[in-house]
């Protein structure tokens, strides 16, 4: 048994983890219908890098349409919202809930899409915002100017977060042409994504993205 054959055998289920592939040097030569791509990002300094979003495109043909159903929430907790990084489709509408003692003032003023909820009551969820335009949102409270929040509304269903280990998932990702990218919340809407065209189901995979600079800290009270 090669050690192609018997790494693709403990990975089993379709899986393709592309690190294992570029590791290996192999170049494979038959069909891999792809399920889920694994990547990693890292900065500068090669550290693992959390809160990247990354998004694949397809390059021919269409996504399937977003849910009218389609909700994510972003609460203040803690002094702070949470998530601090959030991706969505264009089409989804956002919910606000206060989960603090305290009032907030949520208030953005992106073009993408600029809203403001007022402070309002504990225990009263005000309605959600509608993000139905690509791009990037900062939230803020205007109470308290440490808090922010990072929305990227995307035109893909393609999309996934990096956790702590710099790792992000994409999952159910039909076989064709995609651009991937990547994105932090420090290039903010003018930095260029990094990013790669890839083909899924029959290549090797780009499993690692190397930002140009460390993230700078999450601004905290
Ligand atoms: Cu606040």
């Amino acid at each position: 048994m090669t050690m192609l054959t018997s790494v693709l055998k403990q990975i089993g289920s379709g899986r393709i983890f592309a690190a294992f592939f570029l590791s290996l040097g192999v170049a494979l030569t038959q069909p891999v219908c792809a399920t889920e791509v694994v990547t990693t990002a890292l900065d500068k300094k090669g550290n693992p890098m959390s809160d990247v979003i990354v998004y694949a495109t397809p390059l021919h043909g269409t996504v399937p349409p977003v849910a009218k159903t389609a909700t994510a929430v972003i609460s203040q907790s803690g002094m702070q919202f949470s998530p601090y990084v959030t991706a969505v489709r264009v089409g989804t509408a956002v919910e606000f809930p206060n989960y603090d003692k305290m009032e907030h003032h949520v208030k953005s003023f992106s073009a993408v899409k600029e809203f403001e909820i007022k402070t309002y009551n504990k225990g009263v969820t005000p309605p959600p915002v509608l993000f139905d335009k690509a791009g990037m949102v900062v939230v803020y409270c205007l109470l308290h100017n440490w808090m922010r929040a990072y929305v990227l509304v995307l035109d893909t269903p393609y999309f996934a977060k990096s956790d702590d280990s710099g790792v992000a998932k994409l999952e159910n990702l039909p076989v064709g042409d995609y651009k991937l990218e990547a994105w932090h919340p420090n290039m903010g809407s003018i930095k260029p994504t990094l990013s790669r065209n890839v083909k899924i189901g029959t290549e090797n995979l780009p499993a690692q993205f190397q930002f140009d600079f460390v993230p700078t800290a999450r601004k905290s009270k």
